[in-house]
């Protein structure tokens, strides 16, 4: 037998080895339909694109750097992607993009289930070949260990059939925004299957997947097709303007405990399966800044964005003091990371890592359905 490299089950077992992203060459992608709904209205985004300075890349690079130091020394080892040249033209037959992305946030790519690693569809035209960039680790892993599965899900063909035009103009407000994602009604269609891999929890057998911008209910079908040993629930969160990825509304800290980001509560109906076994769902600290770092897409709750490191460590990043006490208070461990100043490549500190191996098993943490 040959050892075991990939296995990671849930979002908190003692993690040994993970991948964390690069920001070289990272481009601000140039418009697209699906990214278009993404970027708020009044963000100083608009417009832009094109390679970030290489300023702002080699501070991103310096915290990234002192991030694996951090790990590193806790006894984690830590992968770094090979980066492509982001900065050119891409297309298929169905489509060109100006630019591609870049390999900061790998959780958004890559999702560990087990001994698998899935590569998401992903929903941006921008990132769709931006599995390049993890390919050189995961022939790795696949070659050193031999029970190690490599799974690809199927590529989209992201023609503007998957998009809604609603979301194509520049002035909807933010009102109608939150009236339509409370309906459910986000920018991807239901042509065919998309995830990004950033919208999925696990929590051993229960795999959590938000509907939103990024993940359509045809990918989460794919997802329990695929995944026939778990249940797969979709979950949506009201209150999001701009729905994509999990990580900065609903984040497991420790085993039974998820706090849940006030502006966008879990709705009523689909707390159930948590409280029935035993889960408290809390509110979020707030976070320590009024608005994202220049040129980010995310949110100021990448506060929220935390990677636990076992039951009772959790990295927060350095200047959400808030949300650093409110982890503190719960009796866990907390190890500040500075980061913030690479928000804008993609994400915070859950963002920037995917799993190879954290130990434990498959386990059912939610027996009553
Ligand atoms: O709140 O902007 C960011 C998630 C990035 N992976 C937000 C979500």
């Amino acid at each position: 037998m040959s050892k075991t490299i990939v296995n990671s089950w849930n979002e908190w077992d003692p993690l040994k080895h993970v991948i964390l992203g690069k920001a070289d060459g990272c481009c601000i992608p140039a418009p697209e339909p699906a990214l278009d709904a993404k970027v708020p209205e009044e963000s100083d985004m608009k417009g832009e694109y094109g390679p970030r300075t290489q300023e702002t890349v080699d501070k991103a690079n310096e915290l990234l750097d002192n991030f694996e130091k951090i790990l590193t020394k806790r006894g984690i080892k830590v992968d770094r992607p090979q980066p492509i040249n982001h900065n050119q033209k891409i297309e298929t037959p169905d489509w060109k993009s100006e630019t591609m992305f870049g390999c900061m946030p790998a959780r958004d790519v890559i999702l560990t289930v087990g001994n698998e690693m899935l590569e998401a569809t992903m929903s941006y035209r921008c990132r769709w070949f931006e599995y390049l960039n993890y390919r050189p680790l995961i022939q790795k892993y696949f070659n050193e260990d031999s029970n190690m599965k490599h799974e690809t899900a199927p590529k989209p063909r992201l023609t503007d059939l998957d998009y809604r035009k609603d979301y194509l103009s520049d002035s909807i407000g933010v009102q109608k925004r939150l009236e339509w994602t409370k309906n459910k009604f986000f920018v991807t269609t239901e042509e065919e299957p998309l995830f990004d891999a950033a919208d999925i929890l696990r929590f051993g057998k229960d795999l959590i997947v938000q509907h939103g911008f990024t993940t359509n209910l045809k990918g989460i079908d794919w997802l329990k097709r695929h995944f026939q040993n778990h249940r797969v629930h979709a979950v949506n969160f009201p209150g999001d303007p701009y729905p994509i990825h999990i990580d900065a509304t609903f984040t497991p800290i420790t085993e039974g405990i998820i706090i849940n980001n006030p502006q966008r509560r879990l709705p009523e109906e689909q707390r159930k399966l948590f409280e029935k076994n035993g889960w408290k769902i809390i509110d979020a600290a707030q976070p320590a800044h009024n608005s994202p770092p220049p040129l980010c897409y995310s949110s100021v709750w990448l506060s929220m964005n935390v990677l636990v490191l076992d039951p009772k460590t959790v990295c927060v990043e350095k200047s959400e003091v808030y949300q650093a006490e409110q982890i503190d208070k719960l009796g866990l461990e907390v190890v500040p990371v500075e980061l913030r100043d690479a928000y804008a490549f993609g994400g915070g500190l859950h963002c920037s890592t995917a799993d190879v191996f954290r130990e434990g098993n498959l386990k059912d943490y939610f027996p009553n359905q």
